[in-house]
């Protein structure tokens, strides 16, 4: 077992939910900003930020992303991580549009998948693009794979010189379209990266819980959150991100893993 402190990501509200899904979606500003920071309280040190409009919409508008961070920099200290996914179909310009923010990362998928019913688009123009906007503002990428295939893109694409040269890999597995959060999964993809190579992994649904408790054990870190999975347990919806926080900070606890500080957690990913 490592002892590296324990990364908790938390994406607190996601583009894809609605308030009929998940009654305590956190939605205006204000409410998003003390999701962040009542997840922050609970161990998270990274949070992954989409925002909404005024109806409740997703977003990728850029004033609206500057409102948010001003009200989470006023309520705790975090790493903010924009995402450049948007929702299904967010077109390319939105997405990148935020990235001139400078947060201190930002999400880059890397490829084309089935969601669900919808098609996640991410031809090899809009990776790039999207990569390319990252660099340019210093930002630091977080690249997400959601399947085999996008693991082999990441070599591909570092071989031609279209990434950054330092990154941090997310594995978001169990998408309906992507890999399943099968433990076996996780081996073959965290087997793939270089050594050295920061990683996380983000469960989907009922997959959340062992991937989580699987990531800690095997030296990795951890996204949870509303915007992967808004059940506590099978039947029971959890009250908040803080609350799916605050559980994965006590099993690293027992595990002997320390749950990372902002400063550590920024020390890990070299940022
Ligand atoms: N909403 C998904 C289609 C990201 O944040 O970078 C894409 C997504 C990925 O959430
Ligand atoms: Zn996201």
């Amino acid at each position: 077992m490592t002892d590296t402190p324990l990364i908790i990501s938390c994406p607190v509200v996601g583009a894809e939910l609605t308030r009929e899904m998940y009654p305590h979606l956190p939605l205006t500003p204000e409410e998003i900003a003390e999701a962040a920071r009542d997840a922050v309280e609970a161990g998270a040190s990274i949070i992954h930020l989409h925002v909404r409009d005024e109806q409740g919409k997703p977003t990728q508008r850029v004033d609206i992303f500057e409102e948010v961070t001003k009200k989470i920099r006023e309520r705790c200290e975090c790493i903010l991580q924009y995402s450049t996914g948007g929702a299904v179909g967010t077109p390319l310009e939105d997405r990148c549009a935020p990235v001139k923010l400078k947060p201190d990362m930002a999400t880059l998928s890397m490829g084309t998948m089935n969601f669900g019913p919808d098609i996640y688009e991410n031809t090899e123009n809009t990776i790039r693009t999207i990569s390319h906007a990252i660099q340019e503002n210093n930002v630091m990428a977080e690249l997400e794979i959601f399947d085999y295939g996008m693991a082999e893109t990441l070599e591909r694409f570092s071989a031609k010189g279209w990434l950054p040269e330092k990154f941090h890999v997310d594995f978001v597995l169990g998408i309906p379209g992507g890999m399943t959060g099968d433990i076996r999964n996780l081996i073959l993809l965290k087997d793939q990266l270089r050594p050295g190579q920061t990683w996380s992994v983000a469960g989907v649904g009922r997959y959340q819980l062992p991937l989580s408790a699987h990531a800690i054990a095997m030296g990795g870190h951890v996204r949870v959150g509303i915007e992967d999975n808004v059940y506590y347990r099978k039947g029971e919806m959890t009250m908040s991100n803080a609350q799916l926080v605050g559980r994965v900070a006590r099993i690293a606890k027992e595990l002997d893993r320390p749950v990372a500080t902002v400063g550590e957690a920024r020390e890990i990913l070299g940022l």
